[in-house]
């Protein structure tokens, strides 16, 4: 059984090897000043969350209630990179990327957001951090909000459920652009907004837990079917109001770019007929396009407006003063799923079949086929299609506009019979993201602007409700000692940069 291991772990790094070789220029498809990235957030790795000052945002809460990740596991130490960072950022180096996308934790800069003071040590650390990633000729990717917000604006006014959180979030994000604003060059307002109110809102997964009916199990109420689209609402007017902001006052002298991060599935339909197709359409309306279509187009996807009707709140104002209100698409890419029309036949309850989802059920496994390898993950199947087809849906709904692949990566439970050794032998993680990395460069071969890609995650951290037992890391993480040591897909990845990177870091622009 070993020797098979090893043997099949030998022949994965050979083929993967000479597999990445075959990319190599003049015939590389990746363009002139392709960012090769790796990827993380603040709450997922900082840990210190009450250390200099920094208040309690909504994870912190959520994490501290029992029974809410499965691992009973929190973000209270997590890799303790906000000690760290030093020696990650070394780690990060060592790889050769040439850009590091990380966030900025919201209640580190401002723990009771404008109704108290900025902390003035969060903003030495970011500056520290920044500082360091440049030095290194690395060039950071900065995400505004990458799912957290201080807990006292949930306490004030249910957070995304006001508009209040408009003004909060013009306060914060000003603060990022004054003060880091003349070395970060990218900025990504929020991560993933459709995940973080699924989650949030409509199952009450992830903080604050609220829901509905048939929706989930919660005990602090909600509604399932109305609040994930007033948050979604909220969120585009303080997205709206902070690129306004930004293009207004500090582009021009910065020269910086800004956009969004959606969480992207291919969807494909389960059947060929003209009503899985549809339903197909409808899934990507009411999961991507939800927010993309309001940020590039002006208004809400068309399936999203007829079957929602006043459900639907209007889309602020403020919008149509940014159009298009974003300079590039951040794209994280996972995995894909099939979808089954529930207009015309009857659906067994599941992710999409309702209403207020857009009646297209969509699971990665349906009538007994499945769409891609299993992964130790329920909801990750491997579908490196799925890259082209999604990167080419985007470059077509929105007229090519840029896109950086922000997140894409494969995380799995680690199997405690084997040794260090064995653990840091993560072949299926290389075949993942060469895969991947292919599809990618297919769809770009055939016209699609893509400027970049990060691979989600530098190092196992936090994974939200997995707590610690799902790791994404390149770099595998001992929590006991929390020692850091980088994975064979590390080794690989370092390979592959160096094959096709036009910027290398190292030399700064
Ligand atoms: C991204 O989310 C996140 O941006 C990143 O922070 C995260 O670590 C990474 O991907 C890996 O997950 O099993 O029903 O609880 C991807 C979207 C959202 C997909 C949560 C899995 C689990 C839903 N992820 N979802 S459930």
């Amino acid at each position: 059984m070993e020797s098979l291991f090893a043997l099949s772990f030998s022949l994965t790094i050979l083929l993967g090897w000479v597999a990445a070789a075959d990319f190599v220029s003049p015939s590389s498809p990746f363009p002139a000043n392709f960012l090769f990235g790796t990827a993380s957030s603040s709450y997922q790795i900082e840990g210190a969350y009450l250390t200099d000052g920094k208040g309690l945002n909504n994870w912190d809460v959520f994490t501290h209630k029992p029974g809410t990740i499965t691992d009973g596991s929190n973000g209270d130490v997590a890799d303790d990179h906000y000690h760290r960072y030093k020696e990650d950022v070394d780690l990060i180096e060592d790889i050769g990327v040439n850009s590091y996308r990380f966030s900025i934790s919201w209640a580190r800069i401002l723990p009771k957001g404008r109704f108290g003071k900025v902390n003035w040590a969060g903003i030495d650390y970011y500056n520290s951090l920044i500082d360091t990633v440049l030095s290194r000729g690395i060039e950071p990717f900065v995400t505004i909000s990458h799912y957290d917000i201080p807990q006292e604006l949930q306490q004030r006014y249910e957070g995304w459920l006001s508009p209040e959180i408009e003004k909060d979030f013009k306060y914060y994000a000003e603060i990022c652009f004054k003060n880091f604003g003349d070395r970060v060059k990218y900025w990504i307002t929020f991560n993933e907004p459709n995940v973080a109110f699924i989650c949030g809102y409509r199952k009450g997964l992830w903080p604050p837990g609220r829901c509905s009916g048939s929706f989930g199990n919660c005990t602090c109420g909600g509604d399932s079917e109305r609040e994930p689209l007033i948050a979604g609402s909220n969120l585009l007017l303080s997205h709206a109001t902070a690129v306004h902001l930004y293009r207004t006052k500090y582009q021009k002298n910065q020269g910086g770019r800004i956009g969004v991060a959606m969480n992207t599935k291919w969807f494909e339909p389960i059947s060929n007929s003209s009503e899985d197709k549809k339903a197909a359409e409808r899934a990507q309306s009411f999961y991507m396009n939800w927010f993309l279509d309001p940020l590039i187009l002006g208004e809400y996807p068309r399936e999203m407006r007829e079957i929602l009707g006043e459900y639907l709140p209007p889309l602020p104002y403020k919008l149509g003063k940014v159009k298009p209100a974003i300079d590039f698409i951040g794209v994280n890419h996972y995995t894909s799923y099939f979808v089954k029309d529930c207009i015309h036949s009857v659906c067994e309850p599941g992710d999409g079949s309702t209403r207020t989802e857009g009646f297209a059920l969509t699971s990665p496994k349906m009538n007994g086929i499945s769409i891609g390898e299993p992964t130790t993950l329920e909801w990750l199947y491997v579908y490196p299609q799925g890259m082209e087809k999604i990167v080419t849906y985007i470059k077509e709904r929105y007229n090519n506009i840029p896109m950086f692949i922000t997140e894409n990566g494969v995380g799995m439970k680690e199997n405690l019979n084997l040794t260090t050794k064995e653990m840091i032998n993560d072949m299926e993680r290389v075949e993942y993201l060469r895969a991947y990395l292919d599809s990618l460069a297919t769809a770009i071969r055939k016209g699609a602007d893509v400027r970049g890609y990060f691979v989600w995650s530098f190092l196992d951290n936090f994974e939200w409700t997995h707590g610690s037992s799902i790791r994404f890391g390149l770099h595998r993480v001992d929590y006991d000692t929390l020692d850091r040591t980088p994975r064979m897909s590390a080794s690989w990845y370092k390979n592959f940069i160096a094959l096709h990177a036009t910027k290398p870091p190292h030399t700064q622009e």
